[in-house]
Formats: structure tokens, sequence, C-alpha cells
């Protein structure tokens, strides 16, 4: 059996390679040149714990290739980004993009699969995007025509712990037909130990964007309680630690903000679905999207009145104990405090970052430096990030020496 992944990128790739590690013969396809060649020389293009030595062996066994156009396969797997555009309206390009090429490689038989995180209704689709290249083919075998089958199998991987997850995660496979839902269940089997749920496309579409929504509304819940305890001068944080008590409460932590490039982004498909009904969705986005922008008004409060302030920012990433600085509150809140503030000099500190992101590295007020020289000099302390290195190391610092912001609640 062959199978072609479209998209070698924080998904697709991971997939690839253990489809490849179970000898099942793959075939990547990536529009990225550079993705193409280093997947061949047995290289990752990014960082994911493991995923190098799979790939590696892969390409060596000989089970995995990549190339730039689609060629002749049994399945195909389509892992291609899903952005937002305008007002949070779903970008499906990239699965249209991907439809269209590999439809001419169509012989009648083959399973696709949709794993992109996508709005209702695009694997559905995907499959007429293919239809309108290959009218000779069918999704259900009717006048004759040779027959696809179609199916959406959302991932649902942590980063930084992808190689793990693809194995042990329970898996929803939904098809457009309960035969393409069947058939693919059989192609997860062969590297996921996990349950293997099946449903239908469309359900299989919202559960994954349900399932990030449910953690978005829950931090948006926690956000607004920090905002509601700083009015009320009392602690956000051991407020939630003694509500938590309750045997059937369990609140999450705030933060600056919510980042990664799923949590902030799978709501909005749900709104775009249905504007009128997605009200406590959106809210939540909007609640999580604003809290980056209270926390900026809070360090520049606490450097008011000091000619030349010196702020150490904790943090850059967008959640704890990792490099991923993609779609970090941090890194907007480092650069719009840089804007607001001309004449403070920034400190970041970031322990797993060995130089600035672009935007923030030529500016002339922003620089990186570590913990102990940020915080001895700084007027203002700002937590947003809550790194392993940083919990324990900030507490015994002395307020009348600096104002603390923390947005994490590290400090005790
Ligand atoms: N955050 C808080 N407070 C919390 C928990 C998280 O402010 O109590 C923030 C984090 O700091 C971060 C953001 O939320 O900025 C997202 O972090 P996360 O750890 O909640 O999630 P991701 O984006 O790393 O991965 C999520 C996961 N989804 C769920 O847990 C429901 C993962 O399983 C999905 O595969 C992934 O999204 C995805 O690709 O969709």
């Amino acid at each position: 059996n062959t199978v072609g992944v479209i998209g070698l990128g924080y998904i697709g790739l991971p997939t690839a390679a253990i489809l490849a590690s179970k000898d099942v013969k793959v075939i990547g396809v990536d529009v990225s040149p550079r993705t193409v060649e280093a997947v061949n020389r047995g290289d990752v293009p990014f960082v994911e714990p493991d995923l190098a030595t799979y790939v590696a062996g892969a390409v060596q066994q000989g089970t995995l290739r990549a190339t730039g156009t689609p060629e002749p396969a049994d399945a195909f797997i389509v892992a291609v980004p899903t952005p937002f555009q305008g007002d949070h309206e779903p970008d499906l390009s990239y699965i249209e993009a991907a439809a269209k090429a590999l439809a001419p490689q169509l012989r009648g038989g083959e399973l696709l699969i949709l794993e992109s995180t996508s709005p209702p209704g695009a694997t559905q689709k995907m499959a007429e995007w293919v239809l309108e290249v290959r009218p000779d083919l069918s999704l259900d075998g009717s006048e004759d025509r040779p027959q696809i089958h179609v199916a959406h199998c959302p991932e649902r991987v942590l980063p930084g712990r992808v190689m793990i997850e693809l194995v042990t995660n329970d898996r929803i496979v939904g098809g457009l037909t309960p035969e393409a839902a069947q058939i693919a269940k059989d192609l997860y089997a062969v590297f996921c130990q996990g349950e293997i749920l099946l449903t239908d496309a469309v359900t299989a579409e919202m559960a994954k964007l349900v399932e990030n929504s449910f953690r978005d509304v829950n931090i948006a819940f926690a956000n607004e309680l920090s905002l509601i305890s700083d009015k009320l001068g009392i602690d956000v944080w051991e407020l939630i630690r003694l509500a938590n008590h309750h045997p059937r409460v369990n609140i999450l932590q705030p933060g600056p903000g919510v980042g990664g490039h799923c949590i902030a982004v799978d709501p909005w498909f749900i709104v775009d679905a249905d504007p009128e009904q997605a009200r406590l969705i959106r809210t939540a986005r909007e609640v999580n999207d604003s809290k980056p922008q209270w926390v900026i008004d809070q360090v520049v409060a606490a450097a008011e009145g000091i000619e030349s302030p010196t702020i150490a920012a904790l943090g850059l990433a967008f959640k704890a104990d990792i490099d991923d600085l993609r779609e970090s509150p941090a890194r907007r809140i480092v650069a719009d405090l840089a804007d607001r503030l001309p004449h403070a000099e920034i400190v970041v500190v970031e322990p797993h970052i060995e130089t600035l992101p672009p935007e923030l590295a030529n500016r002339r007020n922003v620089g990186l430096s570590g913990l102990a020289d940020a915080t001895a000099a700084a007027d203002v302390i700002v937590v947003l990030v809550d790194h392993t290195e940083f919990k324990g190391r900030v507490t015994s610092l002395d307020p009348e020496h600096a104002v603390l912001v923390d947005t994490r609640g590290i400090v005790r």
C-alpha cells in the first residue's frame, strides 16, 4: 500500500514518518522545495522531539521520500494549513489547491483523508473540488462511475509530544459515507493504539473545533476572573485555588492571553458557521484576545513617573517550557511595550531561545538577557510565561525595588 501525504508540516510530516516506520510506502508532497530537499536528506525543517529519528530512519529504509507534486497512491492524507482571513473567515485555499493537485492522480477506489483542522463542511467541499477536476469519479459509485472514499480525521496531538500522542491518543474518523470511515479507520489502525471512533464528516470536523473551543471558553472564564479580581483587590490565583476545592469545579489558569496556532483560531470557525448563535464562543475569543492589551496597560501604568524605566519581560514563548514563539501573546506584548514606551529599556528573558525574533531584534530598546541580570536592573518585572526556570526564582524580589506584574501567578 502506498500513501501520499500532502503537506509536510507540523502534522503531515510526523504522520508520514510514523506510517513509513510501519513499512507503509509513503510519498510526502510539499510545495516548498526546501522542505522536500530536507526530508529527502533525512532532515526535519522544525523542532519536534523524536521526529528527526523517525524521518532519518524511514528515508534510509526507503519507505519515505518527498516530492513537489502528488503521485498515484492508494490513499492520500491532506494536512495543509487552514488559516483565517479578513473578519475571521476560514481560508480553504490550501485545501482546494491540494484537492485539485491530487485529483489527476486518482484511478478510482482511493481513500482521501482531510486531516487539517477545518470548518464544518470542508471535507464535503474538498470532495467537490476533486470531482470538479474528475467528473468521471463519484463518492457513492452511482452511474457506474468509479468511487473515491473521503473522510475527515482531525489530529489532536500536543506540540512537543507529537510522536507519542500520534500513537496513544484516541482518534475521531468521520466519513462522507460509512464505508469511507471504515476504510480510513483501517489505515489509522496501522499506527494508532488509541480507540478509533467512527462518525460522519461534519461531526468529526465539529468535534475537533469544539475541543479547542472548550479550552478557549474556560481560559476566557479564568481571564475574566483575573480582571474582576484585580478590580476587587483580591488574588485571582488564591481565588481559583480555593474554588477548585469544590468537587465539581475546575477553573483553568489566567494568563497574558491565548497563543498557539489552534486554540486562538479554531473557535472562529464555529463562529463563522453560525455567527448569530455562537455568542459565548465569540465572546470568549474576544475576552482572550483583549487580555494582552490589559497587560500592556498595567505595565505602562507601573512604569509611569519613572524617567527611563527598565522593564524585565520574563518569557516570550506561547506557553511554558517550549521554544515555540508562534502566535505568542508575550511576543506581542513586548513589541507593543517597545512602541508605547520608547524611553524604556525592555530586557527580555527567554531561556529557550538564543536570538530575539526579527521584529524585536531590530528595535533599539529591546534586548535579551539572563534572569538574574534582568530582574536586578528592573523597575518593572512582567511575568509572561510560567517557565519552570522562573518558578521559585522571582519569589524573593524586594517589592520596593521593582513593581511586579505577574500574568501567570508564579510569584507567591
Ligand atoms: N493557557 C492559559 N491557561 C490555561 C491553559 C492554557 O492561558 O489554563 C494558554 C497557554 O498559555 C497557551 C494557550 O492557552 O498560550 C494554548 O495552550 P494549550 O496548552 O492549551 O494548547 P495548545 O495550543 O498547545 O494545543 C491544543 C491542544 N488542545 C486541547 O488541549 C483541547 C492539543 O491537544 C491540540 O491538538 C492542539 O491545540 C491543536 O493542534 O489543535
